[in-house]
């Protein structure tokens, strides 16, 4: 593996901007609270944020329906403002991500508006216009049967009355596909790149990025889903033909001037060369990807989010597994995260998020994560194990697109049956986007957890299990014997830069037989001993043998205890309900 890079171990922190913290009580998160904010992020070990965004936006998509990507929404405030961040993040040798979202833009953007105007407006052809099709009955049709995505029982392309056309919008109608095949719209996003660039930040996340080439002749996709019209039509637009041409040119005409940190949201493929292309170290294209394995775990295979899949153990293991080849044996890079904005909280998913277990799943995700190779990447919340929202949450309190949506589909297919809308309501408490989109919860005041001034009415609700969970419990050592989850994170990040050479750049392997209960591997690197994790991914106690070539010294971490861990090094082993141990091997 290529070594020295600092975007490879650099840790990076997710904010979801009008969640994260308010600053003037409106109820809304804000620029000014990110920047309140960085001795915090400091504290825990962050050397970047990543802010999801921030520019002006009808908010149709909580911001990623862009109308002016070189103006802030003045929800958040105003470039003055970002630029304040930008130096108040280098004073602390930290940097600033912002999120890229060009595979389309809002309905609102001047660009929109102009290809919307008239069929020969000199822009119509920066979005995807196609005429209608008529059925057998002479009905009018979609050009294809693909579905949208945040809405996946409609049509993925959007009537536009006036001009008798379609305009393709794979989230939602608010978000119109762009059209890259048209240099003036790849020129255009190339200065957008520019101007953040040179305000002074470090690099982008970038959208749905693999999305951006479609198949031109906009085929038909295969029925996976009988009962519903539309169906998922990613084979013909993720990792389209022209995408590896269109990710070189940002990197000549933008990047290869610039030292930046780029990162790719990547879904739908899974192919090990098609990834290569874009992650590998020769490949001058992107520096990682967000890969979806981990977070669709629980989505059935070729499906969308909205469904319910079992994984074990094994499923984990068989997924990071392959990742950490992929880096290490092809030299290629990646990310290391269990949660963003667009899934549940991971203590909730992975783990058990019972007051007995919340605390120790949220450790055992970390000692997974801080021992991994790839950039790490958490997420707001993640650093206190803040989980799921209740599931005596009404659906009107989530506030997601998506979730909306779903919701209404769902009533309106089926609106006397209860079977189906209870099946839909239990999605929506193990699926929806809105678990991770609760305000942060700072401290115990009430009734807005210090997110926002206890008189404010906050956009969306707070997560009742506030006075337990939160930022200023966490920070202070009340029991020397045991850690919080922050500080959990706080020593897991430490050791892990402390000991890059094994946890960022070393190689692995897995340990152990396979089992579908334990996931269990090993690290080590040229001049160092030899790491061994042990995870434990059931609510149960699982006996677990040493292997016999693996002559532990002791346990120098766990999820159970703040310090060394008082448990036999050899043999059979007794662990705990979700418990994970880190052992140095002689
Ligand atoms: O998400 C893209 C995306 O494809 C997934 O979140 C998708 O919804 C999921 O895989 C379906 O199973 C990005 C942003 O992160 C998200 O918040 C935006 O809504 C979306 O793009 C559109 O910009």
């Amino acid at each position: 593996v290529e070594k020295h890079r600092w975007w490879k171990e650099s840790v990076i922190y997710q904010i979801y901007p009008a969640s994260f913290l308010d600053s003037n009580g409106d109820g809304w998160g804000d620029i000014a609270g990110i920047t309140s904010k960085l001795d915090y992020l400091k504290e825990l070990g962050i050397d970047i944020i990543w802010v999801s965004p921030i520019y002006k936006s009808p908010q149709a998509d909580m911001g990623y329906d862009i109308s002016d990507y070189k103006d802030i929404d003045p929800m958040y405030g105003t470039l003055g403002e970002v630029d304040n961040l930008i130096s108040e993040l280098k004073k602390r040798d930290m940097r600033l991500m912002m999120d890229l979202v060009v595979n389309h833009t809002s309905d609102q953007h001047a660009w929109f508006l102009e290809s919307r105007s008239s069929v020969q407006n000199p822009k119509r052809d920066w979005y995807i216009w196609k005429k209608p099709k008529f059925d057998a009955d002479g009905n009018r049709q979609p050009p294809n049967n693909w579905s949208m995505i945040l809405g996946e029982m409609n049509s993925a392309w959007t009537w536009d009355e006036k001009s008798g056309e379609y305009y393709l919008s794979l989230f939602t109608a608010e978000q119109p596909d762009l059209n890259w095949e048209n240099p003036e719209v790849r020129a255009a996003v190339h200065d957008v790149l520019r101007f953040w660039l040179d305000r002074g930040a470090s690099g982008f996340r970038m959208d749905v990025i693999n999305l951006i080439s479609k198949v031109p002749s906009y085929p038909d996709a295969e029925i996976v889903d009988p009962v519903h019209t539309y169906q998922p039509g990613f084979r013909y637009y993720a990792n389209g033909p022209r995408l590896h041409e269109y990710l070189r040119e940002i990197n000549k005409e933008v990047l290869s001037k610039y030292d930046t940190i780029t990162v790719g949201e990547m879904p739908f493929v899974r192919d090990d060369e098609e990834i290569l292309k874009v992650v590998g170290a020769e490949a001058g294209e992107l520096n990682m990807i967000f890969i979806f394995e981990l977070v669709d775990i629980d989505n059935v295979p070729g499906s969308f989010r909205m469904t319910w899949y079992d994984w074990d153990a094994s499923a984990i293991r068989d997924c990071v597994n392959r990742w950490q080849r992929l880096m290490i044996e092809r030299d290629g890079w990646n990310s290391v995260f269990c949660e963003n904005h667009d899934n549940p909280r991971s203590v909730s998913r992975y783990t058990d998020d019972s007051d007995e277990y919340r605390d120790l799943g949220a450790k055992l995700l970390c000692l997974m994560q801080t021992t991994l190779s790839g950039t790490i990447y958490v997420y707001q919340g993640e650093e206190l194990g803040m989980r799921n929202v209740p599931p005596s949450w009404d659906p009107e309190e989530y506030k997601d697109i998506e979730s909306i949506n779903y919701w209404k589909k769902t009533l309106s297919m089926y609106p006397h049956k209860e079977k189906k809308q209870s099946e839909a309501r239990r999605i929506l408490q193990r699926k929806a986007r809105d678990h991770a989109r609760t305000p942060v919860q700072w401290t115990s005041e009430a009734p807005n957890a210090g997110f926002s001034s206890p008189s404010a009415k906050p956009w969306m609700r707070v997560n009742d299990d506030y006075p337990v969970v939160n930022a200023a419990a966490q920070l202070v050592q009340s029991n020397p014997d045991e850690l919080s989850v922050f500080q959990f994170w706080q020593r897991g990040l430490a050791n892990r830069k402390k000991h890059k050479d094994v946890f960022v750049y070393g190689d692995f392997a897995l340990v152990g037989e396979e089992s579908n209960q334990v996931f269990a591997y090993k690290r080590w690197s040229a001049d160092s001993e030899v790491w061994l994790v042990v995870l434990n991914f059931t609510g149960k106690e699982v006996e677990w043998s040493v292997p016999e070539d693996l002559e532990v010294g002791g346990w120098m971490a766990g999820n159970y205890s703040a310090g060394k861990v008082e448990k036999e090094t050899k043999g059979k082993i007794v662990l705990k309900p979700w418990e994970g141990l880190l052992g140095e091997c002689g």
